[in-house]
């Protein structure tokens, strides 16, 4: 009888063991793809609130920017380019690409979203 529960004992760490094994061997895939390079910037929804070309900015209420790291809400951004100001309007919903650039943020693409 006791030989017996002894036996099984074994047999379950023996189980456990090859178990474990399998778990650590499982791992390398996950951090194989943790690895892979970051996807190209995505475009973030937002609604032109004012545009001032004189200074080459714009005033955007915006959603989450997940390459900033930052929340939804309105600001003034500068432009990495004057054009990108000339086809876009007040109250125009658009998709945008910003970047912080030193202590600024850069719009650095802009398009009607229609
Ligand atoms: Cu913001």
């Amino acid at each position: 009888m006791k030989t017996m529960k002894s036996l099984s004992t074994a047999l379950v760490i023996f189980l456990m063991a090859g178990f474990s094994g399998n778990a650590l061997s499982e791992e390398k895939p996950v951090d194989a793809v943790m690895q892979q390079a970051p996807a190209s910037i995505e475009m973030t929804d937002g609604v032109i609130r004012k545009v001032d070309k004189t200074n080459s900015k714009i005033t955007i209420k915006h959603g989450e920017i997940k390459n900033l790291d930052m929340p939804g809400m309105t600001m003034v951004f500068q432009v990495k380019h004057p054009d990108l100001l000339d086809k876009v309007q007040a109250g125009d919903k658009v998709k945008f690409r910003a970047e912080k650039s030193g202590s600024a943020f850069v719009v650095t693409d802009i398009q009607l979203d229609k």
